[in-house]
């Protein structure tokens, strides 16, 4: 009797390990997040004074299998964040607005001084030189917060 009870919860469990690891890679499958881009090298520049306005740099590269579009920055140091590129013309530097950006499976984009750069207006509080401050990055299918090192103009 007691043996077959052992054998029967043994059947049982063993069963139960069958379906457990039968729906674990369905499970894992269904939890797993849309695939992200990896954003490195973040900084925000801030120049002396009390600014108004600042720039942020990252470089950003695209290791998923589609394309993605960043159309989304959004910071909570901050009343208005954009993506803009410097462009010259005629020998003057301007700068325009980026509604969103695509970046290829496999490529990189770069965010820096003289090109595209995150604007960041209207901050909320004197930033600190040497902290950390989180932008979140987004666009359709994904969503990552990045931590940017807050650094003065040089260095
Ligand atoms: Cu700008």
């Amino acid at each position: 009797m007691k043996i077959e009870l052992i054998a029967k919860s043994l059947t049982m469990w063993s069963c139960m390990i069958t379906v457990a690891l039968m729906a674990a890679p369905q499970t894992a499958q269904a939890v797993l997040p849309a695939c992200v881009p990896k954003v490195s090298q973040a900084v925000v520049r801030v120049p002396p004074g009390k600014p108004r306005m600042m720039a942020g740099y990252f470089q950003l590269d695209n290791g998923c299998r589609n394309a993605i579009v960043l159309n989304t920055v959004r910071s909570s140091d901050f009343g208005e964040v954009s993506i803009h590129e410097t462009v010259e013309r005629d020998n003057v530097a301007r700068m325009r607005y980026v509604p969103a950006l695509t970046v290829a499976p496999g490529d990189r984009v770069v965010f820096r001084p003289g090109g595209l750069h995150l604007m960041l207006m209207k901050p909320k509080s004197n930033l600190k030189i040497g902290s950390r401050i989180p932008i979140r990055m987004s666009g359709p299918g994904w969503s990552l917060q990045v931590m940017f090192d807050v650094k003065g103009m040089a260095g």
